[in-house]
Order: C-alpha cells, then structure tokens, then sequence
C-alpha cells in the first residue's frame, strides 16, 4: 500500500509556481494576484481562507482578503464581486463557500467573470470543461487529478467509482474521469444518496473517489483488494485532547481500507493540501492568460 502524500506533492507544486513567479519578477511582470471574499467569520471557512492566503505569500503572489460581515446582502456582495471583476490588478479571486443563507449561492458565482473564476465554479467554466475546452477546473478535483498523474496510477479502462454528487467535487470529478486523456478514459460511476447497494457498486471499482462528508462511510468491506482509494472527505470531529479542539476525520475508515488499498490518501495531508496548490495553478494560469490577451 503507497499513501498519496498530498502535503508533498503540493510543495513540490508550490516550489515549481514560486519558481515561475521569480522569473516574472526578473523579467520586470506582475506577479499573480489573488483576492477572496469571505462573508461572516465561520471558523472553518476562516481557516480555509487564511491557508490560502498564507499559501499565495508562499509562492510570492500578491493577496487581497475581503471581509464582509454574516449580515451582508446579497446586492452589497454583488457590488464587491462587480469591482474585482473591474479591478484591473487583481488575476483571479474566490468567494469563499458556503455563504450565509440570505445569500443565493448560485446567483453570486453567475456574477464572477469566467476569466477570473479561479475557483472554476462558474457555469461557463463547468460547460467548458464538460466539452474539453481550455477552463479553470475547480481546485478538488484538479488537485485530484494531478496526484493520479505524478503517481502514475492507471485510469485508462479503469471503473472509476465516484462517491458524492457536488457541485464542487463529485459532479466534476466524474465528467474529468470520463474525460479522454490521462488522467482519464475511466468508466465511471456516480453514487449519491439515493444509491442502491452501493457496496455492490464499489465492490467493482479499480478506484473510488469519496466526497460525502461523513466520517468513515467507506469501510474496508466496500472495496475491492488492490483498490485505489482517495479520500475527499474533512470533517471537524471535536477532540478535547488535541490544541484546537477537534481533529480532521475523513469519509473512509483509513485503518481498514489502508489494508486493502493500492494507494489511498490521508485526512489531513491528502487531497486537502492539493486544493490550496491547484487554486495556486489556478491563479498563475489566471495572469498567464490575462497576459496574453493583451
Ligand atoms: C489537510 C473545504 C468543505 C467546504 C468548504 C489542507 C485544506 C483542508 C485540509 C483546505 C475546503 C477543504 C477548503 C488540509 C480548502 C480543503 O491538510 O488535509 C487544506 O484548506 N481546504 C475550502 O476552502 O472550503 C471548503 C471543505
């Protein structure tokens, strides 16, 4: 069994981004630029933020963090979303989900121009996607992507199984599998809640992508020997014993499963990690583009 070391493939794609943005400085460019609005100050959504944030210091891109009250309308949220469309400097920019419930989500990603939708959520995004057009792949499944490519884990004719209908990692996992390429050319399957005897279903897989949040949905019975397991899941269960309270549980019992599994990823240190360094990609790709264009 290999664990997917998410934490260091991600600095090894930090490394490789801040080696980029050095030789932009060099040349005299601007460097990318992020900016992510954050609506309330829910504590996981904080943290998130901050990593991100912390993450574009790392590589040497400039960050703009927008704080907005839990009491913001949606039309204040809307203006702010108008400017960074506008603001000329900045590359790309996030809201950081979930929103308050005022708020219709939907609506706000509509209003983020696809150019600088570095979170890939926009519709057009997701149609281009689907239809193998150049576009922003959301950071997840992206960042899922790249850990099958630099392990060189076989997809081509493989049963993909894909756990989770989100709009942010089920769903476009399944269209990228299926997508041809590599990482791609799996068969695949999507299971949500109203899945039949899913156990039969992921019995047959060659790799199961799970993004349900529930901690250990996934048991070692569910799996096939030799399966290739990625673990998508990060739920705060409270712990007293550790410094912040809680610790990070994902959706697959790892100490089964890990039995069993080919390769399969940690919660912390797997696919999380790869989230922050492909929205990272994401941006870079962002200036590199808006470059171009004029
Ligand atoms: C790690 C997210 C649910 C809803 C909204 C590293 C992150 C997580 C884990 C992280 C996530 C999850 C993010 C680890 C960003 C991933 O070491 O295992 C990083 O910061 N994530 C988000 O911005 O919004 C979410 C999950």
């Amino acid at each position: 069994m290999t664990i997917l070391d998410g934490k260091k493939i991600s600095n090894d794609i930090k490394a490789e981004i801040k080696a980029e943005v050095d030789e932009m400085k060099a040349n005299g460019e601007k460097v990318p630029h992020l900016a992510a609005i954050i609506v309330g100050n829910d504590g996981a959504s904080m943290t998130y933020v901050n990593t991100k944030v912390k993450a574009c210091e790392k590589v040497g891109f400039e960050s703009t963090l927008v704080r907005m009250s839990s009491t913001t309308s949606e039309v204040e949220l809307m203006d702010k979303i108008e400017k960074l469309n506008k603001e000329d400097s900045i590359d790309g920019f996030i809201v950081q989900l979930p929103l308050p419930p005022q708020i219709d989500t939907q609506k706000v990603l509509l209003a983020v121009d696809p150019d600088k939708d570095v979170d890939g959520f926009h519709p057009t995004n997701f149609g281009k996607m689907s239809l193998d057009m150049t576009s922003f792949i959301p950071a997840t499944p992206f960042g899922i992507l790249e850990l099958l490519e630099r392990y060189n884990i076989p997809t081509k004719g493989k049963h993909t199984v894909v756990i989770g209908r989100s709009h942010i990692v089920g769903r476009p996992m399944s269209i990228l599998m299926g997508r041809s390429g590599f990482p791609g050319n799996s068969t695949v399957t999507l299971t949500h809640e109203y899945t039949k005897n899913i156990t039969q279903i992921t019995s047959q897989a060659d790799i199961v992508i799970i993004a349900v949040g529930i901690p250990d949905f996934l048991k070692a019975e569910m799996i096939k020997d030799d399966a290739v397991v990625i673990d998508v899941g990060i739920t705060r269960v409270p712990d007293e014993s550790t410094k912040k309270g809680y610790v990070l549980k994902g959706d697959v019992d790892f100490e089964n499963a890990s039995k069993k599994a080919s390769y399969i990823t940690p919660v912390p240190g797997g696919v999380g990690p790869m989230t922050i360094a492909m929205l990272l990609k994401n941006t870079l790709l962002a200036r590199e583009q808006r470059r171009e264009r004029k």
